[in-house]
């Protein structure tokens, strides 16, 4: 079982920013390198956009944003692989580009920057009001693309990355890929001048996002689209569910002994799955990732040794007699 923020922590973030503060001004980074300052004062402690996950987000209204002090590691150098992920729920109808993650120099963007957000408004019809993703490398090459779907200002949930792999930049919403293009002879070099890493904002000022941002991360490496999957099914459908879990060692006479343990549910006695009690193992998970133990009063299980059979409860149990 892993929450939405073990996933992350598992994909070994440069930063993580959940922006689940309930007050403050500082953003924490959970790995505890990159924590940013909210400035502005965007409203903090509103729900959350995981289900299943008490942590909060912050509603961003313009001129709001989070600004993390610079670091080496904001920028993937050369042509390697990087991530960006985060929720959202927009409501965006500023006639400006509004972004979930930004990074430049401060006074005059130029080379080694990106950025992540929401094309404007005003932009030609087959780019407005979409995902876009764009970086700038060395001499000047970049590439500048954008999602598929309409990001309408109506409050939907969405999740959204922008992903650098083997030389290919893409989009994804909502667990999709929905765009693609080259990024090779895009080299990111670290920006000359002074430079900072912003959350609904941008560095240099202006592209300011409106409504809600939750849990971005940044890594220095490609996601899968495996892992991206995963996150969108953790994030949209909380963490899969841990199973029922029987600790304890099936006895008899005070000896290890293998037994059949069969996990049922209890409305209409379905057997759900069974495992062997292996004589010196004394935990038994049945389930993971399908069992939602909410209320185990909906499973029960029983232990099978020969002929004799009888119920276990859920937990430890140690020893258990089999016969
Ligand atoms: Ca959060």
């Amino acid at each position: 079982m892993a929450t939405y923020s073990e996933k992350v922590a598992s994909l070994t973030p440069v930063a993580h920013w959940r922006l689940g503060e309930a007050t403050g001004t500082n953003a924490a980074d959970e790995t505890g390198n990159h924590d940013g300052t909210y400035n502005d004062s965007p409203l903090l402690g509103q729900t959350g956009l995981l289900v299943g996950d008490a942590d909060t987000a912050a509603n961003f209204t313009s001129p709001d944003y989070v600004g993390v002090a610079d670091h080496d590691d904001f920028i993937a150098h050369g042509s390697g692989d990087w991530t960006l992920c985060c929720w959202f729920k927009s409501a965006q109808t500023i006639d400006n580009n509004a972004f979930f993650i930004g990074y430049s120099e401060t006074s005059s963007p130029g080379n080694g920057q990106y950025g992540f957000g929401i094309r404007t408004n005003l932009a030609p019809t087959n780019e407005k009001n979409r995902v876009m993703f764009y970086a700038v490398g060395d001499g000047g090459s970049y590439f500048q693309f954008y999602g598929t779907s309409i990001i309408a200002a109506d409050n939907t949930k969405h999740f959204a990355v922008a992903r650098v792999k083997s030389g290919v930049a893409s989009i994804w919403l909502d667990g999709v890929k929905e765009n693609e293009v080259s990024s090779s002879g895009v080299a990111l070099s670290a920006p000359a001048g002074a430079s900072l890493l912003t959350l609904a904002g941008f560095p240099s000022g202006g592209g300011d996002y409106t409504g809600l941002l939750d849990e971005a991360s940044l890594h220095g490496s490609a996601v899968s689209d495996a892992d991206i999957a995963d996150l969108w099914d953790i994030g949209s459908n909380g963490p899969p569910a841990a199973g029922y879990i029987i600790s304890g060692t099936v006895e008899l006479d005070g000896s290890p002994v293998e037994a059949t343990l069969r996990l049922y549910l209890s409305t209409t006695g379905a057997l759900i799955e069974e495992v062997d009690s292996d004589p010196g193992d004394g935990s038994y998970t049945f389930g993971a990732g399908v069992v939602d133990l909410d209320d185990e009063s909906e499973y029960f299980v029983m232990c099978h040794y020969g002929d004799d059979v009888r119920p276990l409860a859920h937990g430890p149990v140690s020893p258990v007699q089999a016969a």
